[in-house]
């Protein structure tokens, strides 16, 4: 690949290549953002809002390259979208532990999150890139990871602690399951849609829709919008 891609144009109708220049844009404004708002933060969110810029920041690190690679090839960077998720994911685990830990979480909670984010992630790269011809099973078993996430937080460990926790610990709790429940449901639809060719589940594929648009957007909400609510309630509680 060249580094010449800066000077291609880009088509009004290339959404794509669109979402991934303001990707990199918005990921970028966001990392300053958290970082430059760190000083004026209370001690006790401070680690919260400094986790939330090393996510956008990693990020914006990947899109700058992701947004290279899909404007010189046209295709999607699925090696650097999964290398960036492997980094952001359990980082996004610490965020939901350093939550949950205000109402008393031991360190293994955020064991248990990392491993089941890092079996999620491992098994949806092998069915997007190492084995297309099964994504079916593939994307089954990080479903079934990704529903042990979910459950921790709605029903298990993470639940329990936070009903007999403060009024502000639980608000943060709800907005994480949230994030959780709807915010990262929004990769498997991409995922669907992206593997969707030859597969029981080809309607996905034939929508029309395109699995980068849909990640990028998931990318928008989870990472900026988590790091957002993160932020404003560590202006609210008191
Ligand atoms: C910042 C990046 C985030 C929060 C990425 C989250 C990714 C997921 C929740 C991915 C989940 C997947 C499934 C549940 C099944 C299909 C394969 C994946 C990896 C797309």
């Amino acid at each position: 690949m060249t580094h010449l891609t800066t000077l291609l144009p880009i088509a009004s109708d290339n959404y794509v290549a669109f979402t991934f220049f303001t990707g990199t844009m918005a990921m970028m404004a966001a990392s300053l953002f958290f970082f430059f708002e760190l000083s004026n933060t209370k001690p006790e969110w401070r680690t919260s809002i400094l986790v939330s810029g090393l996510i956008t920041f990693i990020a914006a690190v990947h899109y700058y390259y992701m947004r290279d690679y899909n404007l010189g090839t046209g295709q999607s960077p699925i090696f650097f979208r999964y290398v960036d998720w492997i980094l952001t994911v359990p980082l996004m685990c610490v965020e939901f532990y350093l939550i949950t830990k205000k109402a008393g979480a031991k360190i293994n909670l955020l064991w248990k999150l990392i491993f089941a984010s890092l079996i999620m992630l491992i098994t949806g790269y092998f069915g997007e890139a190492v084995y297309k011809g099964s994504a079916a099973i593939w994307g089954l078993f990080s479903g079934l990871a990704y529903f042990y996430i979910v459950y921790e937080v709605w029903m298990g460990d993470v639940a329990k602690l936070s009903k007999g926790s403060t009024p502000a610990v639980q608000k943060a709790v709800g907005s994480l399951l949230k994030f959780v429940v709807i915010g990262w449901a929004i990769y498997p639809i991409g995922y669907l849609v992206g593997t969707g060719d030859g597969q029981w589940y080809s309607f996905m594929a034939d929508l029309g829709w395109n699995m980068d648009i849909i990640y990028n957007i998931g990318d928008a909400v989870n990472k900026i919008g988590f790091g957002l609510v993160i932020y404003s309630l560590s202006r609210s509680e008191d």
